[in-house]
């Protein structure tokens, strides 16, 4: 137990510290001690980048800085997710999932974090990537026939856009057909009740509990 502590924080040092090859190495080591990776991810790295985005904000980490963990947990998270995404063989198709960061927000982290999840746990997931435009979600998930689509926002500024899209979706009279999880740094829950978003997920897992409940009950089965 004593070492699996010590392995989550040698994580969350590694991101601090912007070290690529110990934050690959560690996840590696997860993998080979078949430690739970939802609590690699949630207790070891995230309090990292968590880390950084204090740094930064008391003026000790300069963008650089910032890029370089960025890079790391991204690292990190590659060697994780062939895993991640092998729990997905032993589920069955929860229902299909349109998610991307919001236009004008290029932070992917936790958005990727969701993506890999939902997919981890059975749901047929296009990730459109970051600064999707508003329109493009909608193509995407009227082409794919989605049940879902995940908005993620990391900025306040780009959070409006997350408004916005519900209301592209009523004038085109779509509202009623997808169902609408919103989520990043600042979004509230009361945020999402005030645009009328169909759920909030503060994390992770939040996400998949919220989809797997929103998600179309007939595959259920
Ligand atoms: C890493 C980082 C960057 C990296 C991003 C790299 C990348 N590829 O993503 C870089 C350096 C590029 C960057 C750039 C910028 N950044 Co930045 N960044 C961060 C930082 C430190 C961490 C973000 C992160 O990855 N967190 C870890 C992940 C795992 O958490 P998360 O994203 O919140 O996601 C979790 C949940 O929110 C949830 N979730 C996320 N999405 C969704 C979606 C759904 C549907 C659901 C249900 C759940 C969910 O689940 C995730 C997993 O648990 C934050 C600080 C912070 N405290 O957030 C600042 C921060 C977000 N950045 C900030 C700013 C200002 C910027 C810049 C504008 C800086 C600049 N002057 O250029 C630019 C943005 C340019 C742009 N147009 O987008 C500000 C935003 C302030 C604000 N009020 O809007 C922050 C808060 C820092 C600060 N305190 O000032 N940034």
């Amino acid at each position: 137990m004593e070492s699996k502590d010590r392995l989550l924080a040698a994580m969350t040092a590694a991101i601090v510290e912007g070290d690529r090859a110990a934050a690959e190495a560690l996840a590696a080591k997860a993998l080979a001690e078949s430690l739970d990776l939802h609590e690699v991810i949630e207790k070891g790295y995230i309090p990292g980048i968590q880390k950084v985005g204090a740094l930064w904000e008391s003026g000790e980490y300069f963008l650089p800085e910032l890029i370089s963990s960025a890079e790391c947990m991204k690292a990190a998270l590659a060697v994780l997710k062939p895993a991640l995404a092998a729990a997905r063989a032993e589920a069955f198709l929860r229902g299909k999932v349109v998610i991307g960061t919001i236009e004008g927000d290029i932070h992917d982290i936790g958005k990727n974090l969701v993506a890999s999840m939902l997919s981890a746990n059975g749901f047929d997931v296009l990730d459109l990537g970051a600064d999707v435009k508003l329109a493009r979600f909608i193509e995407a998930a009227e082409e794919t026939g989605a049940d879902l689509i995940c908005l993620s926002s990391l900025l306040t500024t780009t959070m409006l856009n997350q408004r916005r899209l519900i209301e592209m979706l009523k004038e085109r009279g779509l509202r009623g057909r997808f169902k609408v999880l919103v989520g990043g740094a600042p979004v509230t829950r009361k945020w999402a009740e005030d645009i009328g978003a169909d759920g909030y997920g503060e994390n992770a897992l939040a996400a998949v509990k919220l989809a797997v409940a929103l998600g179309p009950k007939r595959r259920l089965g």
